[in-house]
């Protein structure tokens, strides 16, 4: 019963997503050219305390005034066994006539950083996923972070572990 509710659900939020994507998609944001992470500020990047073998997060904003959209398409992290980009979101289901709230989280193959625009990846919202830490990631320390775009790009980050965005 769930099931059926939920597939419909999933259909109807990819068909507004696609009207959306059309009605919004059509002035000058067509052929954007592959943007560089060299041309991206990113800021306020911090990761979620955790033991070796759980898994934790990083979020950070990424500002991109250049001229091309730029597309991240890989992370990595000696860290942990794998980075995922991932977008949790808060899914209204009706299940057996009642309305009910859950998150869930997805895995994204890329994420579009637009020209002229400032992705936030913050809890609750977007961040990369760190899927089984090698290590103890304790307050204080910091972690190598690689970030790889579609256009070849990479950018290498030192991404402190904290309790929340790190202050000044
Ligand atoms: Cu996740």
């Amino acid at each position: 019963m769930a099931m059926v509710f939920r597939r419909a659900h999933v259909l109807i939020l990819m068909a507004a997503a696609v009207l959306v994507g059309a009605l919004i998609g059509l002035p000058g944001r067509t052929a954007s050219a592959a943007g560089s992470l060299d041309e991206v500020t990113i800021s306020g990047a911090w990761a979620r305390p955790a033991r070796a073998g759980e898994n934790s997060a990083i979020y950070m904003t990424i500002a991109n005034p250049g001229p091309g959209d730029v597309e991240l398409v890989h992370v990595e992290t000696d860290a942990a066994e794998i980075a995922e980009i991932h977008e949790t979101v808060l899914e209204v289901e009706v299940v057996d006539g009642r309305f009910t709230q859950e998150m869930h989280m997805h895995h994204m193959h890329s994420l579009v950083v637009p020209a002229g625009e400032t992705v936030r990846l913050q809890p609750g919202g977007l961040h990369l996923m760190l899927i089984g830490l090698k290590q103890d990631l304790e307050e204080g320390q910091t972690i190598l972070v690689r970030l790889m775009a579609a256009d070849g790009s990479e950018r290498e980050l030192t991404v402190p572990v904290s309790q929340g965005e790190p202050r000044g």
